[in-house]
């Protein structure tokens, strides 16, 4: 073998380690980029599972016989809505306030009774409260009052109702 050709065949096997090196770099960058685009994906899944979690968790998490929240302010007009219309054995949930002063009210409260419905609850001047409320399983038309302030029971602005549907589910 000639020196020439030796030469030849030594250049050749340098170029063809060459290329393989090439092409082990490549391949690890084609393999970072892969990585990379997975872990990106990785992200994107992560943020949709908390924001879905966030916009429908409390939604799952409900009572099934949930009904929405219902508002009802306490003042010296009385409750407002004066009427309000829940579902036989479900469970409503009151956001029930006020921005009534304590010193306008019997025991600083307004107070939410009645009788029949084994309701007699208080809310404190200036405040909110959620009452989470099994409806019970009687349908019809009920008297609710506040009794601790202007004039309570007897007088007629202090009244409301509550209507509870027949369960049709
Ligand atoms: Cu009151």
């Amino acid at each position: 073998m000639t020196s020439d050709a030796r030469h030849e065949r030594r250049l050749r096997e340098i170029e063809q380690r060459r290329q393989h090196h090439e092409r082990a770099g490549q391949q690890a960058v084609q393999r970072q980029q892969q990585l990379r685009a997975l872990g990106f994906l990785g992200v994107i899944v992560a943020v949709l599972a908390i924001g879905g979690y966030l916009a429908f968790g409390s939604f799952f998490n409900r009572p099934s016989a949930a009904i929405g929240t219902i508002d009802v302010q306490s003042s010296m007009a009385g409750f407002t809505p004066s009427t309000i219309t829940v579902t036989a054995g479900t469970v409503a949930t009151l956001n029930w306030w006020t921005d009534d002063a304590a010193m306008h009210m019997t025991g600083g409260v307004h107070t939410m009774i009645s009788p029949e419905l084994g309701m007699n609850e208080q809310l404190p001047a200036e405040s909110r409260r959620m009452i989470t409320w099994q409806v019970p399983d009687k349908p019809g038309t009920y008297d609710v009052w506040c009794d601790s302030c202007c004039g309570g029971k007897d007088a007629p602005q202090m009244h409301g109702k509550i209507v509870i549907l027949p369960n049709n589910a």
